[in-house]
């Protein structure tokens, strides 16, 4: 119902509107760009799934090209300096773990943690997108699931050696979500996207996500806490 009433007052066309989604939009378009290379690193990483992380990595292709196309309809130009930027630290993380070899690692970053993050912020946008954006983020959102479910099923078919590695990455990185989060939440706001509703769908799609692979609730709990409260 909020949504809704903001999304009456939303105007894609006005200069503070089309300011956010230069921010806002290039962070997608960045994300998408960084999971297709991701993608393209796990392939190396796990030669027995080659095949569908090639596939994987080109649906992240094929999502950045849409939202360059969300942009190029509105009229704006994506601040790609400004979204490199936001994703620095998750970015250099996952660097980091591939070159060391860190499958574990590099799976919770891609597969969980910014899969659930797209899954979160793509639910939140598409009753407030403009319709070109909605058709968009619709058919994107699907893939985000599947991509979501790769992560998934794997760490569920070695959760007993994952474990470990799995709870120190998350230590590592879900606070770097939290500050991402803040550092777009008054953008997000402009387009009718509210904070509170983006942590809650993160939650709920990591918290299914770590439940899936093996976690028991109260591990769930901890886990998904990590850094929220700075
Ligand atoms: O796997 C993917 O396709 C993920 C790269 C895309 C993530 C996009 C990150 C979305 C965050 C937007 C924040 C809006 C409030
Ligand atoms: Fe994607
Ligand atoms: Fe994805
Ligand atoms: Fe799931």
């Amino acid at each position: 119902m909020v949504q809704m009433a903001a999304s009456l007052e939303l105007n894609f066309t006005s200069e503070i509107y089309k300011d956010a989604y230069s921010r806002i939009d290039a962070i997608v378009i960045e994300g998408e760009q960084e999971a297709h290379e991701n993608y393209i690193t796990l392939s190396g990483l796990l030669p027995d799934f080659q095949d569908d992380l090639v596939k994987l990595s080109k649906m992240e292709l094929r999502h950045k090209k849409g939202f360059e196309a969300c942009a190029r309809n509105l009229a704006v130009t994506p601040d790609l300096g400004f979204a490199k930027e936001f994703f620095a630290q998750l970015h250099e993380n996952f660097q980091v773990a591939a070159a060391a070899g860190n499958i574990v690692t590099c799976l919770l970053i891609q597969s969980l943690i910014i899969e659930c993050f797209a899954i979160a912020a793509y639910n939140i946008y598409i009753p407030v997108a403009d319709d070109f954006a909605k058709k968009i983020t619709e058919a994107v959102v699907k893939d985000e699931y599947m991509h979501l479910n790769f992560g998934e099923v794997w760490l569920h078919d070695n959760f007993e050696a994952s474990k470990a590695e799995l709870q120190t990455a998350n230590r590592q990185n879900l606070p770097l979500v939290w500050k991402m989060l803040n550092n777009v939440a008054k953008d997000a706001k402009v387009l009718g996207m509210e904070k509170d509703a983006l942590v809650e769908d993160f939650m709920i799609a990591y918290g299914e996500a770590l439940s899936n692979i093996g976690f028991n609730t109260g591990e769930i709990m901890r886990m998904s806490a990590y850094g929220l409260m700075g």
